[in-house]
């Protein structure tokens, strides 16, 4: 198999003026009608009169090339065509089985009705085309399919007829073909309408199925969010008449972005406060704005070629993260964004799946869409901001638009149009891009009573000098600055000297984790506490509370248990008991961020060898020493904040919930389990119910599985319900291969639906101590092998557990290692699998 290599990129022989396509569904075939105009792309200067066309499952009815029989050849995975004028009109006539795909990828059925998921490759599974994101194209599109089945029939752009069982869509905007997108099925609708800006009214409309309509206001309300957001920030409208969501339940990622018709899993648009927990709420508007930010940043301006995939993804992933930091708690976002950059992206880069957040290779692109790519691209693009500010951030924007608005670029052009609307130099910003894995950055600093001075030394220990913006505050002793701002770092080894600096001051570094670096101090214990109690940049706040619990945890006798343990205390005294908080509203949720101990995967990177038996041991031992030291304050904190609230999404009534819940995690460890008990009878919302449940499995207990059977028989008629019903059982300390095998024989357990798959196999994988055994391995194991046919894709995602196994210890290394090698030596491997093998055997 060869790679593609982001240095080979040419440009396409022939461009697309227009695509007209037609559909005839059926539930035993899909006839698809094509009728394409190219030409000669003027900017190339090759001398070919020969068209590629991708194109892969498809069956060939006819083909003519300006109503003639071309001379043309069916090669591997494509059509080629010779002897073409420099203008032509193709029409290809073929068929494809929705009906029999299971792949989720192309035009596929969920629950009965047709969709498409196109990005990266998926056209190519519909038509033969030029499947390249650099080739853009105006589309037409016409659906016909039986009019007494399917009453719902979609595509990109403006409905411009409809007569009876058939539709036609105009998408006036030129956009690639993995922006295509067509939906025919049965649907109930939401409608609403939003005014932009300048006046222009666009119909908004949330299609699903019909016993969940009453599930869409809040993805209705959070669209129009996302809408009015995009205009106050970022100064950008929307520009067709009408936006579509349709929501599936049977989907390969979060959602898709396809232009004016996004399809969306449904775990990302149906809300109630009876089915989702707040993370759930603020998650689905998070996607919901992320799918509308792209209208903006990817479909108007999309990728060249799908190594720049962060230039879309990288910056519209920043851009939804400001969206919630901008309508929720700032910086609790920042603490959860943070976390799960250290914890999932970090490891990724420590992988054998370790990659340039601009790749330099790829077998199969779909297993590019990674937490390197979106999350570590999100990082450089917030650095960007940093260093130009909101106003210098926006001018960029604005160049980089009105340089660039409907073409194909590349992340260069992006950062050239930041540099050149503020003047500053991004040259050597670009490692950020063409190195991988994570900067370390050790820091030192010492203060001279006699001159006032504070020198602060920097030290970078990668193979390049990253050039970074780290932003600190020097604190005197009761927490207030007496200098702030952003020290620039570029070289090997930098020095900055503070003057006058009559107190030695505490420094707070990597404030708001200004740079996606590993940073190495010199804090003492004590500068960590007093942060923990007194900074003012929360995230630092949280993050000098991580390294202490690192500490306990892992080296117990590195730190004076009883002085954290009595800081810890004060936060939660002074906060909650005695009233003299300054800023309730943020604090009750960071207090729980603060109490949340560092997770086992976290911990896992911090160790050479990784040993999961030994980091679950240490890690529960602080959980009991946390409980006898904290136990009666859980329970005060506990009874003052449980109290009867009508739901609220706002910060005040999340941080309640939030700080109330972790109470009463901790108390149920301790043993009170009526106390979880009374609240899963009583709650007034899935986020406490949920809460109250995790309390009860934490070990067998008399009312496990009463709650259990009680949470199923209320909801087992709600698929997301269910999602969480079954993620809870297999993520339980309790659970066992024995036990998931059970999971996996309940009539609810599909394999066809990637979200019960995450529900069960996927969670059970992070349920370390308990999957990680050679039966755990096997299970899994086989799970990819039937993967590899049905959904490689979701096989792929599944057979990255095992991208850490040099890492582990002797034993399960070695069984890690043979279960690669028995899925690399089955028949057929998937593109997918195969690239994720060969790099972990590597
Ligand atoms: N741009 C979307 C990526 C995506 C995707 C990629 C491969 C296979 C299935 C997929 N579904 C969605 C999602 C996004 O980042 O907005
Ligand atoms: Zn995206």
């Amino acid at each position: 198999l060869q790679p593609i290599y982001r240095k080979d990129y040419t440009l396409s022989e022939y461009l697309i003026h227009t695509t007209e396509l037609e559909f005839d569904l059926t539930e035993t075939q899909t006839i698809v009608t094509s009728k394409i105009s190219f030409y000669k792309n003027p900017k190339s200067n090759k001398k070919t009169n020969i068209l590629f066309l991708d194109g892969i499952d498809l069956e060939l009815i006819s083909i003519l090339v300006d109503k003639a029989k071309p001379d043309y050849k069916l090669v591997e995975q494509g059509l080629e065509i010779n002897n073409l004028a420099d203008e032509f009109i193709l029409e290809i006539k073929n068929c494809i089985h929705p009906e029999k795909n299971t792949s989720l990828y192309g035009l596929y059925q969920s629950n009965g009705n047709f969709c498409t998921q196109c990005e990266a490759h998926g056209f190519r599974q519909i038509t033969y085309y030029l499947d390249r994101p650099d080739v853009l194209s105006v589309f037409t599109t016409h659906i016909k399919a039986d009019k007494q089945k399917y009453l719902v029939l979609l595509s990109n752009g403006n409905l411009i007829k409809q007569i009876n069982g058939s539709t036609t869509w105009h998408d006036p905007t030129p956009k690639p073909c993995y922006l295509f997108a067509l939906v025919v099925g049965n649907f109930a609708l939401k409608e609403d309408t939003y005014i932009t800006l300048s006046g222009n009214e666009v119909t908004l409309k949330i299609y699903v199925q019909a016993h969940n309509i009453n599930k869409t206001q809040f993805a209705m309300a959070a669209l129009k969010r996302s809408f009015a957001w995009e205009e106050k920030r970022f100064g950008l409208e929307y520009d067709l008449d009408i936006y579509m969501i349709v929501a599936v339940d049977d989907f390969n990622m979060g959602a898709m972005e396809n232009k004016g018709l996004n399809i969306f899993n449904t775990t990302y648009v149906l809300a109630s406060i009876d089915t989702v927990t707040d993370k759930d709420f603020i998650d689905i508007e998070a996607v919901i704005g992320h799918e509308y930010f792209h209208n903006w940043t990817g479909n108007r301006v999309t990728c060249r070629d799908w190594f720049q995939l962060s230039l879309k993804e990288g910056l519209t992933v920043f851009r939804d993260q400001e969206f919630t930091s901008d309508l929720h708690t700032r910086s609790i976002k920042r603490i959860e964004d943070v976390n799960t950059l250290r914890t999932l992206q970090f490891a990724e880069d420590m992988s054998s799946m370790q990659h340039l957040v601009r790749p330099e290779h790829y077998i199969e692109m779909n297993n590019f869409y990674t937490l390197t790519v979106y999350e570590k691209g999100a990082e450089i693009i917030r650095m960007v901001h940093t260093f130009l500010g909101e106003v210098g951030f926006q001018k960029g924007m604005q160049l980089y638009f009105q340089r660039f608005d409907g073409d194909a670029v590349t992340i260069d052009d992006f950062i050239q149009s930041m540099s050149d609307a503020n003047n500053f130099d991004f040259d050597q910003f670009m490692y950020w891009y063409s190195q991988s894995g994570t900067p370390e950055v050790s820091i030192v600093s010492d203060y001279n009573h006699n001159d006032k001075t504070f020198k602060v030394f920097i030290r970078q220990h990668s193979q390049c000098d990253y050039f970074f913006p780290l932003r600190f505050a020097l604190l005197d002793d009761t927490g207030t600055k007496l200098e702030s701002g952003i020290l620039t770092v570029k070289d090997k080894e930098q020095i900055f000297i503070f003057n006058n600096m009559d107190v030695e001051p505490t420094p707070s570094w990597l404030r708001g984790f200004s740079a996606p670096i590993k940073l190495k101090s010199d804090l003492t214990f004590k500068q960590k506490i007093f942060l923990v109690r007194h900074d003012s940049d929360a995230f630092n706040q949280w993050d000098n509370a991580q390294q202490l619990w690192l500490s306990l945890i892992l080296i117990p006798s590195s730190i004076n248990q009883d002085l954290f343990f009595d800081a810890i205390e004060k936060v939660l005294k002074n906060t909650f008991l005695d009233g003299s908080c300054v800023s309730l509203v943020q604090d009750k949720s960071l207090i729980c961020e603060i109490l949340t101990l560092p997770s086992e995967q976290f911990l896992h990177q911090q160790q050479e060898i990784i040993d999961v038996f030994e980091v679950h041991d240490k890690r529960e031992k602080v959980i009991n020493k946390i409980i006898e030291r904290f136990k009666l304050l859980f329970s005060k904190i506990y009874s003052k904040l449980n109290i009867y609230q009508p739901y609220e999404l706002t910060p005040e009534a999340v941080g309640n919930r939030a700080l109330k819940n972790i109470c009463l995690y901790y108390l149920a460890i301790s043993g009170e389990f009526e106390l979880a008990f009374e609240q899963f009878k009583s709650a007034n919302c899935m986020n406490d119910k949920m809460a109250s449940l995790k309390a009860l499995i934490v070990s067998d207990n008399s009312y496990k599985n009463i709650a259990l059977d009680g949470f199923y028989h209320e909801f087992k008629n709600d698929t997301q319900v269910m999602d969480k019903y079954f993620s809870i059982q297999s993520s339980a300390s309790t659970a066992n291969v024995e036990s998931i095998k059970v999971l996996m024989q309940h009539k609810l357990f599909s394999f066809n639906t990637p979200n019960r798959l995450r529900s069960v196999i996927g969670s059970f994988s992070q349920n370390y101590v308990n999957f990680h055994n050679q039966q755990g391995y096997e299970l899994l194991t086989n799970i990819i092998i039937k993967l590899n046919q049905s959904n490689p894709q979701i096989g792929a995602k599944l057979t990255s557990v095992y991208n850490h196994w040099q890492r582990f210890t002797p034993k399960l290394k070695a069984l890690q290692k043979q279960q690669l090698e028995k899925i690399l030596a089955i028949e057929n491997l998937s593109n997918n699998i195969f690239e994720i093998i060969q790099a972990a055997l590597k």
